[in-house]
């Protein structure tokens, strides 16, 4: 009884150093996945993954297009989010529409759920609702926020 409770120690020892290993390689091949999918048009901040596939169009049609991807248009709830997004701006040298708006009460920003914004980087002087016409938001190539009208065309980042 003894000796048979001794191997059943060390059979249960190799197992988990095997299952360590192998845990050793997932978490090396993960970090190897995320090289690749965020090169070079994505970022990944905490466990959200940024991501542009180059389209540009209006909101509803970037909003769709990131839902039906299985996402949404990129939300920033805090800078680095922000910045994330800002460098996929930079890399394109294009504005993008982010996924917040007042479209429903103008003034009050919220994000697509309908809750309101936790985190903002305006431009100085914005939002502006200039001609009474800017639900929308662009992050300029400097990284900071413009209020914009819906219709115009911008570049795509969703959040998966
Ligand atoms: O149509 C007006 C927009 O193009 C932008 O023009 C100026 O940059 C500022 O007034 C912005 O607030 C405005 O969104
Ligand atoms: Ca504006």
């Amino acid at each position: 009884k003894g000796d048979s409770g001794l191997s059943e120690i060390n059979l249960v020892k190799r197992q988990v150093s095997t299952l360590e290993g192998q845990l050793r390689a997932l978490q090396s091949s993960f970090s190897k996945y995320k090289q690749v999918i965020t090169f070079p048009n994505g970022r990944i901040v905490g466990e959200k993954i940024f991501m542009t596939s180059g389209y540009e169009g209006n909101f509803e049609s970037l909003k769709q297009r990131c839902s039906q991807a299985g996402g949404q248009l990129a939300s920033p709830r805090n800078a680095a989010e922000n910045t994330a997004i800002h460098q996929i701006v930079a890399l394109y040298n294009k504005p993008v529409f982010i996924g917040i708006n007042d479209i429903q009460t103008e003034g009050r920003f919220k994000y697509l759920n309908g809750e309101n914004i936790v985190y903002s980087n305006w431009e100085p002087r914005e939002p502006n609702n200039d001609k009474g016409a800017e639900d929308c938001v662009e992050v300029y190539t400097s990284g900071k926020w413009n209020d914009k009208s819906c219709g115009e065309r911008r570049l795509i980042v969703c959040e998966f």
